[in-house]
């Protein structure tokens, strides 16, 4: 190989790889922008609700699907939605049809907290 390609390899590779991760992380925060759209997930795992808080259009359907291999629920503090215990990989869906801020617990590990803000 004539020394100039080795340069140009050397240098075009890493800028491939820098564009290529740029590209990877624009999307990753094009997909956390997306939570306007009617559906929206909660994951329950390891003991925590993800995100913690969310927030969402009214008319929005929220499912919270339990990913720890333990049960939880999904207990609204103001007593607007409970759910019975969720095993793993079970799911629990509430449709936001009012604004405001309604912040929801496990009844079962007290610590485990999120909200949900609907505007
Ligand atoms: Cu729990």
């Amino acid at each position: 190989m004539p020394r100039r390609t080795v340069w140009v390899v050397g240098v075009a590779t890493p800028v491939m790889i820098a564009i290529g991760l740029l590209l990877a992380r624009s999307s990753v925060a094009a997909n956390t922008e997306r939570s306007s759209t009617a559906t929206v997930e909660v994951t329950i795992d390891n003991f925590s609700f993800n995100p913690q808080t969310l927030t969402v259009a009214v008319g929005t359907a929220v499912t919270w699907t339990n990913r720890d291999d333990i049960p939880h629920t999904v207990t609204s503090d103001d007593g607007v939605f409970k759910s019975k215990a969720r095993d793993t990989d079970e799911k629990f869906s509430y449709t936001f049809d009012k604004a405001g801020t309604y912040p929801y617990h496990c009844s079962i590990h007290p610590k485990m907290t999120g909200q949900i803000v609907v505007h």
